[in-house]
């Protein structure tokens, strides 16, 4: 795909606030999200990362992983991690209420599951676009992808044993929680599978899905669905 440079608005931003490395159903969708919610402007250079080398040549120049998201601070600091990224907005922005203060309560689980979602979920994506990366060769692919997403698939029923959503993930409150699992939900093994291992969880998360004020950007970013 083509590198396009616009704001959240899909017009050429003017004086970006911060760049935003990112692509479509990519984990960028969930940094968007927040920024969507805080109302920050940001620039966002599109590149699919996992099946094109230029887009992946792009971002090397900010992120050595090769990977979106990466942000750029106005100062050119660089920031990575989707959680680190999120945790670091709701941080910034205490009176938005995007995740539990650090005297809170639910402080500690809201991290957990955080750094679950990352770390167990997330990070084996990065085994798919090219199985040789763990060394295995490709007439072995398709066996490997499905053992992934059946890891995956136990990753969600793990949290979903431990979690008792009321409105949201973490209680009442939508936090960047709901929008991170909302976003890595959407990857393999996709939103069916999801809603069967996770039934407590799946009305949180189509709550979020229907949120006016995110609705577009969904829509906008996660066009297969
Ligand atoms: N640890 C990173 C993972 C980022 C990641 O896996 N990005 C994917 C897209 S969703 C990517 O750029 N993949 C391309 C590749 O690994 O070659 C994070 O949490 O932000």
């Amino acid at each position: 795909m083509a590198w396009i440079a616009t704001d959240f608005h899909g017009e050429m931003a003017r004086e970006p606030e911060i760049v935003l490395y990112g692509a479509a159903a990519s984990g960028s969708v969930a940094v968007e999200a927040a920024v969507t919610l805080l109302g920050t402007p940001f620039q966002l250079i599109e590149g699919e990362t996992w099946s094109s080398e230029a887009a992946r040549m792009r971002v090397g120049g900010q992120n050595a992983m090769r990977q979106v998201l990466t942000l750029v601070l106005p100062s050119g600091e660089i920031v990575t991690e989707c959680a680190a990224i999120l945790l670091w907005l709701a941080d910034a922005h205490p009176d938005a209420n995007l995740a539990p203060g650090s005297n809170d309560p639910l402080r500690a689980q809201f991290l957990r599951w955080m750094f679950f979602v990352s770390s167990a979920i997330y990070s084996l994506h990065w085994i798919k676009p090219d199985v040789s990366r763990i060394g295995a060769p490709q007439s072995a692919r398709d066996e490997i992808v499905n053992s992934v997403h059946e890891r995956i698939a136990f990753c969600w029923r793990v949290m979903e044993a431990q979690l008792s959503p009321s409105g949201y993930l973490l209680g009442d409150t939508l936090s960047v929680l709901d929008l991170y699992v909302a976003v890595i939900s959407r990857f393999g093994p996709w939103r069916e599978r999801f809603y069967q291992e996770a039934p407590n969880m799946t009305p949180v998360i189509k709550r979020v899905d229907e949120d006016p004020r995110l609705i577009g950007l969904w829509d906008r970013r996660f066009p297969s669905g």
